[in-house]
């Protein structure tokens, strides 16, 4: 892969939405006043000037000038296990749930609402899972981790961070998000920082208002993972089944981010079914689907918005190459196509004031050394 401050225990950051106008650019709060604090996303636009802002207001700027700098190092991320979620949602400390990739043909056809109505077990969303099921592999698997000065009495794990893959995701995309907030929440426990999301107000009010072809076009994903994956080498894909959004199969990788070590985990949809492939997380395929092409602004946009997403989300773990199914507005797939994520850097490359990868993982960097720096008290309560 390219090698491309004061005290606050266990606060949330928050970084708000950019047209929630009431918020704007007021930088943080006295974390002791509230523990919710905002990152200061249009600091530049606020007029304020340093003396306006007291000192105890400690804040993060998302402007991206400021992450223009050399890539900071980012270990190619090894795999330390996996686990699995069947059906009903129960944690498994296996790859039970691993699928594999079948290539589909050029112009494949596949029909993505077959079986949304009477074929669909939609996971329900609402259930808060927090960090449970990396907490249960960790639990598990702790001897893989503990660090080398472990005695009886300091079972330190040899990390600094813990979370999920879609977190970091958020965080790698924030210069540039300028629609969605996040909120997250860190504590600190025997020296580890856990970082674990909370549904924004905003969030919750678009999950509970969604329209009927928002939900429709969310099985979309799923239904052509099931087009694309078998459950074994050598079997093909069955979409006569039933789409269980409960299932999952989910990589632990542990790389360092400068001088962050990281522990997360993230979904996998399939991996390459030749036994002589590469070994995870660089066998590993994700999948995604995406409105069709048809003009040069629409290539634009997916290279400007989607790419930016999708790159983030797959280089975090090492997964090297995305699938992409283009749909029609009935939902139909009518074309392929592969993104390796080492070449999207040069895909983006003319695009117009585009996103840049450095950019993404310095802001990263700085988050979590600023996160260090404030979530000091060791205290999981
Ligand atoms: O309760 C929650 N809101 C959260 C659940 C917060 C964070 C994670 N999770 C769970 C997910 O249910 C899933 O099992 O963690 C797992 C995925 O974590 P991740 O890999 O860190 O998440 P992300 O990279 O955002 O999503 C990866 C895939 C998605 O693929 P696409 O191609 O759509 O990005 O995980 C799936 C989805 O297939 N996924 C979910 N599946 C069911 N329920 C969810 C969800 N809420 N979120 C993502
Ligand atoms: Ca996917």
């Amino acid at each position: 892969m390219d090698q491309h401050r004061p005290h606050n225990p266990n606060s949330s950051y928050r970084r708000h939405r950019s047209e929630d106008k009431r918020e704007r650019g007021d930088g943080w709060r006295n974390p002791n006043e509230n523990k919710h604090l905002k990152p200061n996303h249009h600091q530049h636009q606020s007029g304020a000037t340093p003396e306006q802002k007291p000192l105890s207001c400690p804040s993060l700027s998302t402007r991206r000038e400021l992450y223009e700098r050399d890539f900071p190092l980012y270990k190619q991320p090894v795999e330390v296990g996996c686990f699995s979620l069947d059906a009903e949602r129960r944690f498994f400390n296996d790859s039970r749930q691993m699928r594999y990739f079948v290539e589909p043909d050029r112009n494949p056809n596949f029909d993505l609402r077959d079986g949304y109505k009477g074929r669909y077990v939609k996971r329900d969303d609402s259930v808060r899972e927090k960090l449970d099921h990396i907490l249960r592999w960790i639990v598990a698997n702790r001897s893989k981790l503990d660090s080398s000065a472990t005695t009886a009495s300091s079972r330190a794990l040899d990390v600094d961070f813990v979370t999920w893959r879609g977190h970091l995701t958020k965080l790698l995309t924030t210069p540039y998000e300028t629609r969605e907030g996040w909120l997250l929440a860190v504590t600190r426990f025997s020296g580890t920082l856990y970082i674990s999301e909370v549904e924004t107000e905003a969030a919750q009010r678009e999950r509970d208002n969604r329209t009927e072809r928002h939900e429709e076009m969310m099985y979309w994903g799923y239904k052509f993972e099931q087009y694309t994956c078998a459950d074994n080498p050598d079997s093909l894909p069955d979409p006569s089944g039933v789409v269980n959004t409960n299932e999952a199969f989910c990589t632990v990788v542990q790389t360092r981010l400068a001088d962050h070590r990281l522990l997360f985990s993230g979904e996998v949809d399939c991996r390459d079914k030749d036994p002589d492939a590469p070994a995870p997380p660089a066998c590993y395929v994700e999948l995604k689907t995406s409105a069709e092409i048809c003009t040069p602004k629409q290539r634009s946009n997916l290279h400007r918005f989607k790419l930016l997403k999708w790159w983030a989300q797959s280089f975090l773990p090492g997964v090297p190459r995305v699938v992409a199914g283009f749909r029609d507005h009935e939902g139909v797939v009518v074309s392929m196509e592969t993104f390796h994520i080492s070449k999207i850097s040069h895909l983006i490359k003319n695009e117009y004031n585009c996103w840049k990868p450095t950019v993404c993982m310095n802001f990263c960097s700085d988050f979590m050394s600023f996160v260090k720096h404030m979530a000091t008290e060791d205290n999981p309560r």
